[in-house]
C-alpha cells in the first residue's frame, strides 16, 4: 500500500476526520469543516482534531507501552515496533510527515584548497533536486575539510545556519549570498558575522570537518508557505495540519546534506554529527530521531519542542511557543497549548528515538527559558531505551558541568553538559562537544 495512503487509514481511524473551528486570538479561522476557505498563511497550519479524543496520561507516558497496549521488552521489538509508531506520532501530531527525499544533481560550485588560513579545504556544493522544476530552490552546502588529515576519512559536524554561509567564519572564500530570506538583519551579506559563535576553525584544528546550510534554502523562518521548497514537495494526500512545518522542512535540507556529505571520499559516513542552536537544536534532535545515519546529535539550548517536556515545563508553554511561532511546528500541535497532559509522548520520546546513537544536549545555565532542568529529565527519562538497545545509556546523574569533566568513563550515551553560560554557543561548549565526539565516537570508520 503506498505510504500515503496508509497514513490517510491511520488518521482516519484516529478520528482526524473531526472537523472543528477554532478562532485563534487575533480571529483568523484557522479551521473549517466542508472545506471553506482560509488565508493563505495560516493554512498549512489547520488543526482538524479534538484534543478531548486524545486521553489524559499522568505523569510522562511510558516509553515501553505500544499503542496497542502491549509492552515492549526487547530490542528487537522496540526497533521493529515502537520506534516506527513513535516516528509516525510526532510526525502527524507536531512536526508534520517528512516529504520523501529527492534526488539531486551535485555540483561543486567553488573549490579553495587552502581556505582559513590554508588550514582547511572549502567546498562549496550546489544540490539541485532534478525531479523539481528548475526554480525550485537549490541547497548551497559549504564544507571545510581539515588539510592536516589528507588521506585518511574525518568526522564532519553538520550546521544549519540562520543567515548564509558567510556569517559561519571570517574566511575571504566563502561566497556571500543576500538573496535568501534573513531573521536577523544585522547579519545580511555579514562575513563572519557568527565566527565566534561557530569557531569553525576550532573545529578544523581537532581533526573535524564542518558542514553548513543556510535554513531558508529550505524554508524561511515565517509563517508563510508559498516559498522554499514546501510548494515543491507539498502531497495533497496528507491532511494539510500534518503538512511538514518549518522545522522538518529544515530537517528535511540537512537529510540531503547527509546524503552529499555520505558520498564525499574524504569523509567518515559512519561520524556525522548535528549540531544546532535553539530553534535549530530542536530541528536536529527531530533530524537525528528521523535518521539513522547520525551518528551524534547536540541539540544546543534546544528548549520547548527539543530537549524540554512539554509536560510541566514553567518556561516556554506549548501553548506559547505555538501562539508565537506557529510555523514551527504543524497545525496538529496548535491543539495541545493547555492540555500538554493530552499529548500521546513527550520529548523523552523523540530523544530516544536517537538510542543507540548519541545525544550530547548542551545547556547555559543562566539560559533558564531553554530549560534545562527539564532537559536533564528528557535524558533520564530516555535512557533506559539505550539500556534496552544495549548500551550503557546515561551515567550517574546524567549531567557534566565543564568541558574538561566530558571525558572517557564520565559521559553516557546521552548526557547534559551544562556550562555556566547564556543563551548562545561558544568555544568552552565546543571543546565540550569536541571532548565528547572524540572520547564516544567510533576512533576510525566503521563502514
Ligand atoms: C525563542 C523561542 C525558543 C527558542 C529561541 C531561539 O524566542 O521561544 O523556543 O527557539 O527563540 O531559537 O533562539
Amino acid at each position: 500500500m503506498p505510504q500515503f495512503l496508509s497514513r490517510i487509514i491511520k488518521a482516519a481511524l484516529f478520528g482526524t476526520l473531526t472537523c472543528l473551528g477554532i478562532m485563534s486570538e487575533d480571529n483568523v479561522m484557522l479551521s473549517t469543516a466542508q472545506g471553506q476557505t482560509t488565508p493563505a498563511a495560516v493554512q498549512e497550519q489547520t488543526v482538524v482534531t479534538d484534543w478531548t479524543r486524545y486521553p489524559e496520561i499522568a505523569g510522562l507516558p511510558d516509553l515501553f507501552i505500544a499503542r496497542d497496549g502491549s509492552r515492549i521488552t526487547t530490542a528487537d521489538a522496540w526497533i521493529t515496533e515502537r520506534r516506527p509508531e513513535i516516528k509516525e506520532l510526532i510526525q502527524r501530531e507536531m512536526f508534520g510527515y517528512l516529504p520523501a527525499p529527492q534526488p539531486f544533481q551535485a555540483t561543486v560550485t567553488k573549490l579553495v584548497p587552502d581556505a582559513l588560513g590554508g588550514k582547511a579545504t572549502l567546498k562549496e556544493i550546489s544540490l539541485k533536486f532534478t525531479k523539481l522544476p528548475a526554480e525550485a530552490p537549490e541547497i548551497r552546502l559549504a564544507l571545510w575539510i581539515p588539510n592536516s588529515k589528507k588521506g585518511a576519512k574525518v568526522p564532519v559536524v553538520l550546521t544549519l545556519n540562520y543567515c548564509g554561509n558567510a556569517n559561519v567564519t571570517t574566511d575571504p572564500h566563502t561566497t556571500i549570498h543576500t538573496d535568501r530570506y534573513c531573521s536577523k538583519k544585522e547579519f545580511v551579506g555579514q562575513r563572519g558575522a557568527q565566527a565566534d559563535f561557530w569557531c569553525v576553525e576550532q573545529v578544523i584544528d581537532r581533526g573535524y570537518a564542518f558542514a553548513t546550510y543556510h535554513e531558508s534554502d529550505t524554508k524561511a523562518d515565517k509563517n508563510t508557505w508559498d516559498d522554499g521548497i514546501f510548494p515543491y514537495l507539498k502531497d495533497a494526500a496528507i491532511p494539510a495540519a500534518s503538512h511538514p512545518a518549518t522545522i522538518a522542512l529544515w530537517a528535511w535540507g540537512l537529510h540531503r546534506c547527509i546524503d552529499q556529505l555520505q558520498a564525499e571520499s574524504q569523509l567518515d559516513p559512519s561520524r556525522i554529527c548535528l549540531l544546532g542552536h535553539s530553534r535549530r537544536g530542536k530541528t536536529v534532535l527531530f533530524a537525528a530521531a528521523m535518521d539513522e545515519r547520525v551518528a551524534l546529535v547536540v541539540p544546543h539550548q534546544s528548549g520547548t519542542g527539543g530537549m524540554a517536556l512539554s509536560r510541566e515545563n514553567n518556561q516556554e508553554s506549548v501553548e506559547r511557543i505555538n501562539r508565537v511561532f506557529p510555523h514551527w511546528f504543524c497545525g496538529e500541535f496548535k491543539k495541545f497549548g493547555g492540555h500538554e497532559s493530552r499529548i500521546p509522548f513527550d520529548q523523552h520520546a523523540v530523544a530516544a528515538l536517537v538510542a543507540p546513537r548519541l545525544l550530547l544536549d548542551t545547556e547555559g545555565d543562566q539560559d533558564a527559558w531553554a530549560n534545562f532542568p527539564r532537559s536533564l529529565e528528557t535524558v533520564k527519562a530516555a535512557a533506559p531505551v539505550w539500556k534496552l538497545l544495549g548500551t550503557e545509556g546515561v551515567i550517574g546523574e546524567g549531567l557534566v558541568a565543564s568541558a574538561a569533566d566530558v571525558k572517557a568513563g564520565g559521559v553516557g550515551d546521552v548526557v547534559q553538559l551544562r556550562l555556566p553560560e547564556k543563551h548562545t554557543l561558544t568555544s568552552e561548549f565546543w571543546t565540550g562537544i569536541l571532548n565528547y565526539a572524540d572520547v564516544m565516537l567510533p576512533a576510525q570508520p566503521t563502514r
